[in-house]
């Protein structure tokens, strides 16, 4: 039997070539992963898919496009230039140079770290194994590909950094995470919003837009990580994360769209019988997603948080554009709490507080897209608008997890500690805890 040329078949910047180690752990896991494939990727059947794909990071242009049969797809390794220049930018390392390699002493934290990111990539395309019968359109279509060959990639660049940094450990967890199955009773995924299901066009551009802007979060964090292999991997991915808030994004457009071009000509908002989806539907979507992706956060306070970021293993969203110490030993933040059924907030260390101060920066950027859905509503003459649900609505983890708030109540004043307006408090709330 040949042995395959691994170096042609995984386009790579690591020189993976010259490691023969590490392609020999590849080489063992790669015909899982495309056994996983065959059994949890994509449902229908493909010869010819035209993709995009990664070949390299440089600034002329790092991908290649082009007709491949989503089986051969090269699903390649690829981490952002080295910077000679980098600095630890926080935490008790602040100012050292990154670690090229995994200090011992932070090992079981950063492999944790990057089995949770890993193992959300397979889960996606699993959750997403189906929608390719009910396609609206071949630009549908070859976006979802996009979409689940680049998440394919992404585990392969968590699994690179197991394989490479983390020994026999490394290969036990990326064996790991082709054995969870988003949804399974025995061995589920590790994250509560991918063993939801996706089984419909609308869930996966709520999902798209709402959970990979999660990703966008996360993946912003663990790029300012002090693990300099981390860092670029992060930063890369990245790159590709873009296109699938895109796809999420203009999909739910359309929708509104199509919804509110339907109400203005029939002037009706009984629109489900002439194939548009109701108002109320796409709202109920929009929360469901929304609080699922609010839960990827972790608690409102975290002691592993506040580890990881004073360890430097994960910093803050845009951390180098933050005006102080950076080390946050002295600092506080007040998070939400729940205190005998009343909703209010708390203060406490800043550093507890990170999960909170990270959920905040992704709430704001997730008003844009209702405000640019209201804006759809608006133009077409509508006065009917879409809200994201109050921070405590649905929620399994944190200050609100075990809490029932009605979705909708009076209060508009702004609640979630970004400055920005939520529509959602719930009715029990007396003003005063609202306003706070
Ligand atoms: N579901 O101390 P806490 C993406 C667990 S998405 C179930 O508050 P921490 C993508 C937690 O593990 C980005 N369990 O949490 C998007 C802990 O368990 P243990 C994914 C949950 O550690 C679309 C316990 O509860 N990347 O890339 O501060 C398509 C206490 O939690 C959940 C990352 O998440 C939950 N939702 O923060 C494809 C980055 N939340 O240890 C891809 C890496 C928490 O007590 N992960 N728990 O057994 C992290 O940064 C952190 O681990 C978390 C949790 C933010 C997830």
């Amino acid at each position: 039997m040949t042995t395959p040329d691994y170096a042609e078949k995984i386009p790579n910047n690591v020189d993976l070539r010259d490691d023969r180690r590490l392609q020999r752990a590849l080489e063992s896991w790669q015909p899982n992963f495309l056994s996983w494939w065959e059994s949890m990727g994509p449902t229908l059947p493909t010869h010819d898919v035209y993709l995009r794909t990664a070949v390299n990071v440089g600034r002329e242009g790092w991908a290649h496009f082009g007709h491949v049969a989503m089986r051969d797809y090269r699903w390649g390794i690829f981490l952002s230039e080295r910077n000679p220049d980098r600095r630890i930018g926080f935490g008790e390392h602040k100012d050292e140079p990154p670690w090229q390699q995994v200090p011992g002493e932070y090992r079981s934290d950063l492999r944790r770290l990057i089995v949770i990111q890993g193992d959300t990539e397979p889960a996606s395309v699993e959750q997403q194994r189906n929608l390719g019968a009910t396609a609206p359109s071949l630009y549908d279509l070859r976006n979802l590909f996009q979409v689940n060959v680049e998440e394919g990639r992404h585990l392969w660049a968590m699994v690179y950094l197991l394989q490479a940094y983390f020994g026999r450990e490394g290969r036990e967890e990326a064996e790991e995470l082709l054995h969870r199955n988003s949804g399974s009773q025995d061995a589920p995924r590790i994250l509560g919003a991918f063993n939801e299901e996706t089984p419909d066009w609308l869930s996966f551009f709520m999902f798209t837009y709402f959970t990979d802007r999660d990703g966008k979060y996360q993946l912003g964090t663990l790029k300012e990580s002090a693990f300099d292999p981390l860092s670029r991997t992060c930063e890369f991915m990245l790159k590709e994360e873009a296109h699938h808030m895109f796809v999420g994004t203009t999909g739910v457009d359309r929708v509104v769209e199509r919804t509110a071009e339907l109400m203005v000509e029939h002037d009706s908002d009984e629109v489900a019988a002439r194939g548009g989806i109701p108002l109320p539907v796409i709202q109920k979507y929009l929360n469901f997603h929304y609080s699922v992706s609010l839960d990827l956060f972790g608690g409102d306070t975290s002691t592993n948080v506040a580890n990881y970021y004073t360890a430097g293993l994960k910093g803050r969203w845009l951390e180098d554009r933050r005006r102080d110490d950076h080390r946050l030993t002295s600092e506080s933040i007040m998070v939400d709490a729940l205190d005998d059924g009343e909703i209010g907030q708390t203060e406490v260390a800043a550093l507890v507080g990170l999960n909170t101060d990270l959920r905040r920066e992704y709430i704001a950027d997730c008003q844009g897209g209702v405000k640019r859905w209201n804006r759809i509503l608006s133009s077409a003459g509508l006065d009917a608008r879409l809200t994201l649900p109050h921070v405590a609505f649905n929620r399994k983890v944190g200050a609100f997890a075990r809490s029932r708030p009605a979705r909708t109540g009076s209060c508009s004043r702004p609640t979630n500690g970004s400055g920005a307006r939520e529509s959602g408090c719930p009715p029990t709330w007396t003003r005063r805890t609202c306003a706070r």
